[in-house]
């Protein structure tokens, strides 16, 4: 049996991927890039900048480091004012029910997200204390698809992957998960990857895993 569970954030236990969307989309707009929610689709799970540099392919010049930091800073901007109204209602369905009924099992509980808000988002959703380990993009050198951010969870609760299931709803975080020696649970955008180890069609059926 395994002894944890370690969860992506957004997109597993809440959807800001709309929020990320909008504040992308307007960058694009003011830039005359083409975005659209297909090319969106490639930044679920992907770190900010890399995310910025997927949006510049469609781009009509080269953007030098100083612009794109800038970009990236006010996309974060926009991010976080669009995160401000979060609340418990928030959370995905059947997220409340499941981790409770998963830490009555006696399952460890964490989080490995790429972003580097999601303490902030974690705090609104009425998460702050609730996980027993956070990493999260300030804790890391590499983002997905590199393992180290849930290598790190592993870590942090004092186990090794073989004891830890990974959950997440992008094929990248996935490919981490897989890289790290972990057992993939692959949801939404990521049910049915063939990467993933057990698909899945709703978080509440990861109370049937032992
Ligand atoms: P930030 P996750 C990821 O969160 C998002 O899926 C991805 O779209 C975003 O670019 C990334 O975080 C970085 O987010 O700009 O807030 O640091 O799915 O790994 O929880
Ligand atoms: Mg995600």
């Amino acid at each position: 049996m395994k002894r944890a569970f370690i969860f992506d954030l957004d997109g597993v236990i809440v959807s800001t991927d709309r929020y990320h969307y909008a504040a992308w989309k307007s960058i694009a707009d003011d830039e005359n890039i083409y975005f659209d929610e297909v090319i969106n689709n490639r930044l679920r799970g992907v770190g900010r900048m890399e995310s910025l540099e997927i949006i510049l392919e469609r781009a009509s010049r080269v953007y030098g480091q100083e612009e794109k930091c800038a970009l990236a800073e006010l996309k974060n901007e926009r991010y976080r004012s669009s995160l401000e109204g979060l609340t418990q209602d928030d959370r995905l369905t059947g997220v409340t029910q499941t981790l409770k009924a998963l830490r009555g099992k006696g399952y460890l509980l964490a989080i490995g997200s790429s972003s580097k808000n999601a303490r902030f988002i974690l705090d609104k959703i009425g998460y702050g204390d609730y996980f027993d380990a956070v990493v999260d993009g300030n804790d890391i050198v590499n983002g997905k698809p590199d393992p180290e951010v849930f290598v790190k969870a592993a870590q942090k609760l004092g186990l090794s992957a073989c004891d830890c299931y990974v959950v997440e709803d992008a094929k990248t975080g996935i490919d981490a998960a897989k890289s790290g020696g972990f057992t993939a649970v692959g949801l939404h955008d990521a049910s049915g990857y063939e990467r993933a180890d057990i698909s899945l069609s709703a978080f509440s059926e990861l109370f049937a895993l032992d």
